[in-house]
């Protein structure tokens, strides 16, 4: 059983020297395409690891198998995407794709520390071999897959970039006009920077951008007064709003988000160290296996019946090849146990009830909008299983 507060001070203290002055006296830090801070050396290579655990090229499938624990890259808090609970333990989409992960690759889906990482941080935690993958409403770009170092798997959430304001002052069509002059607050590090300060440009207004560590140091900001306008990922602002509606922090549409079509495009979903093509897959697949139980009508709660009819003639021949029953070659070649995936599905769930534990509560829905099943008009698709 994991000592969910011990462990997240470790953590916590991990990944603050992974950001501290002791990356090595030869580091320097420069600033790629994407506003990540990336760290060199002094003939400007990317270094390996520095804990001994896995680096780039590989290794990290046998690294979490030996270690019994997936060390997984969260947020410091984004409602419902992750928070942080007093024991250590997270909730939310991403921490619970962490737990997914951790129930394909280790049979148990609690066999998790959650490392909680800033946005400017994230990268280099991920780099230093610090965490396994990050699960932290990471935007899929260019230069992160290529200059930074990164690779993605499938988006979990498309997303995309909005702003939010009191609604005395702004409505759902409000534009570039209106926020001339304005101050806006958001985080560092992030594609939300690059993406509000072309929108403005490109509509030919001139903003003040103030960036903050956490996202939430932004919120407080927006909330004293000291910023017009926050802006970041329409989900987090959206949850921001319910939340504080439904506590009573604020009156129901106090606040309004907008413009209505977001600024820009944030397809979100896992990141791992480049070049380690065996790890890439079984994270993959592992997010596959949610949306291919969703293409089911399978979840935690049915997934016994229709693996057992999966057996009959009757059945569904993917589902037995997905839980091992049939072709169990293909969990082999993927260094899983043959129920790896089973485990996701009955300890963790499908696509839509992920989803919908998370989001639906703030007022998040999937139906009808991208994050729907290919066969609803959205975007969620996996490749077949076979
Ligand atoms: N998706 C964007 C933005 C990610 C981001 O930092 N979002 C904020 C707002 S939801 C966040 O994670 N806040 C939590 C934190 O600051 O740790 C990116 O990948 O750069």
């Amino acid at each position: 059983m994991i000592k969910r507060l011990s462990v997240l001070l470790f953590a916590l203290a991990l990944v603050a020297a992974a950001c501290g002055d002791d990356s090595g006296d030869s580091a320097t830090t420069t600033t790629t395409g994407d506003g990540q801070a990336t760290t060199t050396t002094a003939d400007g290579a990317t270094p390996t690891t520095t804990g001994g655990d896995t680096g780039q090229g590989g290794g990290t499938l046998a690294a979490v198998k030996a270690r019994g624990v997936l060390n997984c890259g969260v947020s410091t808090g984004a409602v419902a995407f992750t928070e942080i609970q007093p024991d250590g333990s997270a909730t939310g989409i991403d921490a619970d794709y962490c737990r997914a992960l951790a129930a394909a690759v280790l049979g148990d889906s609690e066999a998790v520390v959650f490392f909680p990482t800033t946005a400017a941080e994230r990268f280099d935690v991920l780099k230093a071999g610090q965490v396994d993958v990050l699960f932290r409403n990471t935007t899929w770009t260019a230069s992160r897959d290529t200059d930074v170092g990164l690779d993605f798997g499938p988006t979990t959430y498309y997303d995309g970039q909005g702003l939010m304001g009191p609604s005395n002052r702004f409505s759902s069509d409000s534009g570039p006009a209106d926020v001339d002059g304005a101050i806006l607050c958001t985080n560092a590090g992030t594609t939300t920077e690059k993406n509000i300060r072309e929108w403005a440009s490109l509509g030919g207004a001139s903003i003040s951008l103030e960036t903050v560590e956490n996202f939430s140091e932004a919120m407080d900001a927006f909330i004293a007064g000291r910023c017009d306008l926050v802006t970041t990922d329409a989900s987090g602002l959206v949850g921001e709003k319910i939340s504080r509606e439904l506590s009573g922090e604020i009156e129901v549409d106090e606040w309004v988000v907008f413009p209505t079509s977001p600024i820009s495009k944030e397809p979100l979903g896992p990141a791992y160290r480049q070049n380690d093509s065996e790890w890439g897959d079984v994270v993959n697949w592992t997010v596959y296996s949610t949306f291919i139980a969703f293409e089911k009508g399978m979840n935690s709660t049915n997934v016994d019946e229709l693996r057992a009819a999966a057996g009959t003639d009757d059945g569904d021949p993917e589902i037995a090849r997905m839980f091992g029953d049939a072709s169990p070659e293909i969990m082999a070649a993927l260094g899983l146990d043959a129920d790896a995936f089973y485990n996701v599905i009955s300890q963790v769930g499908s696509y839509d009830e992920i989803f919908d534990r998370n989001l639906n509560p703030v007022g998040l829905f999937r139906e009808g909008g991208l994050n729907d099943l290919w066969t609803e008009g959205g975007l969620i698709y996996a490749p077949p299983f076979r």
